[in-house]
């Protein structure tokens, strides 16, 4: 018998060719080209790798052996080399024309700004370094950052791995308890925070809230805690344990060589929340994550000298990790970090900062699309983006019609996009259009990164068919991958590696996405298998229904979950918001139903509309579904809860059932 796989109803046809100015001066030019690196890599992958990390990184030693796949699926990749990727982000440039040039612009909420330059930003590192050696903070402990969205937190990044420290950055709207859990996970020595950061409108206090992780001696591994000034808020400083860091910064030495470390060393672990229970600590180490978010930023946003490329991620998420931090500055880029977020104060605040520094990459999250569409086109209108060259999303599927808005309202129909799929575990960015090179199609990752050999496959491992949904998975390990779990080997194989068999003895790497691919081989990603809804036997992913429901105007954003049916198994519950103007009803929630049976068919037809004003969400802007699902079915909601943006939310969505 056949294993179940999920089935695609979503047929979207329009396709966008790079312009041929873009084309014409972008790294990767064609389509031909693209093929042709694609084969390569294919052909031989180790060569392919062993020749970017020797063309575009410096390494101290040289490895010797491109990678060891002889106890899989834990990798390792430069073997026995030895590298600093501080070093590759900083050192390497100060011997170039680069050295004046801009590292990092930065903009804060209230107004301030800050430009660092890489000579700049290499004597703040080093000193951050020195400091934190003082701490007593050595190669291979861990450290906490628990910091607002300021030039800091980057500095802290590149300080500990500057002398071989694993950072461990946590959201700084977590709150105590999950930055505790996550203190204690890593067994952190010192944590890194700020008396607090400005976000919307208001300052929220990291201090206190490290004050409370740590009290009663919860969190027994920290020693000490460094605090950045940031809203000059008053906060208490317990003598001994706790320090200033304009006070160390000041007697502190700019000369810090960056420690050799090897390849394999651990550079950061980073949690994500698991759908259930702990947080996983997400472990990647130094050599291939440094050529791996290198060569994405290079090909992908088509880094050149005089581009100012902005990221909107926080640096608590993977995103900023490899598109803030270090791919940019491994690239010698021109990289921006914003504190701030749209507000009712100011929802053209992203516009503002574009036009401020004459952004020309511009890569942003689908939900962050959609809350633009939903303040309206008025905003980036009344603004300047002639500058804007490429646009990117991240984070979610993009709903085709968010799709169309972006490349109309933002990118003014000149700009391609790039939508990327990835996540923490694969380090770096896998399934992408390369913007001078693929035709893209809204609502398609397209193709995969060359080197990334991902394919669909059903639960046995056999691929499927085209237009068929499966499972996605890849099929040759890549110098990004995660390494392990941190502390729990078993964790990693049992969650990315023994869902889908080895097939012929090859191992496939599998982190719960549904997908298809189209007749032309575009992927389209459908959903967290998770999220897969069973009706009547079909199984649909959230990503189609919910992109047909966008499709009507009065609909902003929409959630689909599956609710127990007693004839039908599930049927689908759709948690929706709407656009301004438009009013909650029977007679809309009955528009609506009809409108996605128009759209996809009528086994897609919603039982239920839930008219929301917001949907809960992680503070990377992911819909948390299984909460949704929860109260669908009318279930207490169970599970780690700790990464909710905003629990408000849920409260609403609560009292409206
Ligand atoms: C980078 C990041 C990973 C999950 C991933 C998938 C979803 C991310 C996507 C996308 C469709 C895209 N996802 N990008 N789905 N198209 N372009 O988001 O990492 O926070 O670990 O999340 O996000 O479901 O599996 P992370």
């Amino acid at each position: 018998m056949s294993q179940p796989t999920i089935e695609s109803i979503l047929k979207e046809k329009r396709t966008f060719k790079p312009s041929p100015e873009f084309a014409h001066q972008a790294t990767i030019s064609s389509w031909e080209q693209y093929q042709e690196l694609y084969q390569q890599a294919s052909d031989n992958p180790t060569e392919f790798w062993a020749q970017l990390a020797e063309s575009e990184l410096e390494w101290f030693e040289k490895w010797d052996q491109v990678l060891d796949w002889s106890n899989p699926p834990f990798a390792k990749w430069f073997v026995n080399g030895k590298i600093n990727i501080s070093h590759n982000c900083l050192d390497r440039h100060l011997t170039t024309w680069r050295r004046n040039k801009a590292a990092i612009i930065w903009e804060g909420e209230p107004g301030d700004s800050r430009t660092l330059t890489y000579a700049q930003l290499h004597r703040e590192v080093c000193q951050m370094a020195n400091v934190i050696k003082q701490l007593g903070v050595k190669k291979g402990d861990r450290v906490a950052i628990y910091m607002p969205m300021i030039p800091e937190s980057a500095i802290a990044m590149l300080a500990c791995a500057r002398i071989g420290a694993v950072h461990s950055v946590v959201f700084g709207g977590f709150s105590a308890e999950a930055l505790r859990d996550r203190i204690n996970a890593a067994e952190a020595k010192l944590v890194i925070t700020a008396d607090g950061g400005f976000r919307k409108d208001k300052t929220i206090a990291l201090k206190s809230q490290v004050d409370l992780a740590i009290a009663d001696n919860k969190a027994p591994s920290v020693d000490n805690v460094l605090v950045v000034e940031r809203t000059k808020e008053k906060v208490q400083m317990e003598a001994g344990r706790d320090h200033w860091w304009h006070d160390l910064q000041a007697g502190a030495s700019a000369h810090c060589p960056a420690e050799p470390m090897d390849s394999e060393d651990m550079l950061f672990v980073l949690y994500t929340s698991g759908s259930t229970g702990k947080p996983k600590g997400v472990v990647h180490t130094t050599g291939g994550y440094n050529l791996y978010a290198h060569i994405t930023s290079k090909w992908i946003f088509d880094l050149k000298d005089d581009d100012v490329y902005w990221c909107t991620a926080d640096v608590g998420w993977i995103t900023g990790h490899s598109y803030i931090v270090y791919g940019p500055l491994s690239n010698g880029a021109t990289t921006v970090m914003y504190e701030g977020v749209p507000r009712p104060s100011n929802p053209g605040c992203f516009w503002d900062v574009v036009e401020k520094y004459g952004v020309n990459i511009f890569y942003t999250a689908p939900t962050a699309i959609r809350a633009f569409i939903k303040m309206g086109e008025h905003h980036p209108n009344a603004r300047d983006l002639s500058s804007l060259r490429l646009l990117g999303t991240v984070g979610e599927p993009i709903n085709p019609e968010a799709w169309m808005w972006y490349h109309k309202v933002i990118g003014k129909e000149k700009c391609p996009i790039v939508d990327t799929w990835w996540q923490t575990e694969t380090g770096g960015v896998m399934i992408t259009a390369l913007p001078g090179a693929t035709p893209t199609k809204p609502g398609s990752a397209t193709h995969p990164f060359p080197g990334i050999m991902a394919d669909i496959v059903d639960l046995e491992g056999n691929p499927v068919g085209a237009n068929e949904g499966g499972y996605l998975v890849v099929k040759h390990p890549w110098p990004g991958m995660m390494r392990t779990v941190y502390g729990d080997p078993d964790r990693f194989c049992r969650t990315y590696w023994e869902h889908i068999p080895p097939k012929n003895g090859n191992y496939l790497y599998f982190a719960g996405d549904g997908a298809r691919r189209d007749e032309d081989g575009y992927f389209w990603v459908m959903g967290r298998v998770d999220d897969v809804i069973n009706v009547s036997g079909h199984r649909l992913g959230s990503m189609e229904v919910e992109s047909a429901l966008v499709s009507h105007p009065a609909v902003a954003e929409a959630a689909v979950v599956g609710k127990p049916d007693d004839v039908k198994g599930e049927e689908i519950c759709a948690f929706v918001t709407l656009e301004g103007g438009f009013e909650a009803n029977e007679d809309l929630a009955n528009q609506l139903k009809a409108h996605v049976v128009q759209e996809i068919g009528a086994i897609a037809r919603p039982g239920e509309i839930r008219f929301t004003d917001g949907m809960p969400k992680t503070r990377s802007g992911k819909i948390m579904r299984r909460l949704l699902r929860s109260l669908a079915s009318g279930q207490e909601i169970a599970g780690d809860t700790s990464t909710l943006e905003d629990r408000s939310v849920l409260d609403k969505l609560r009292e409206g059932a």
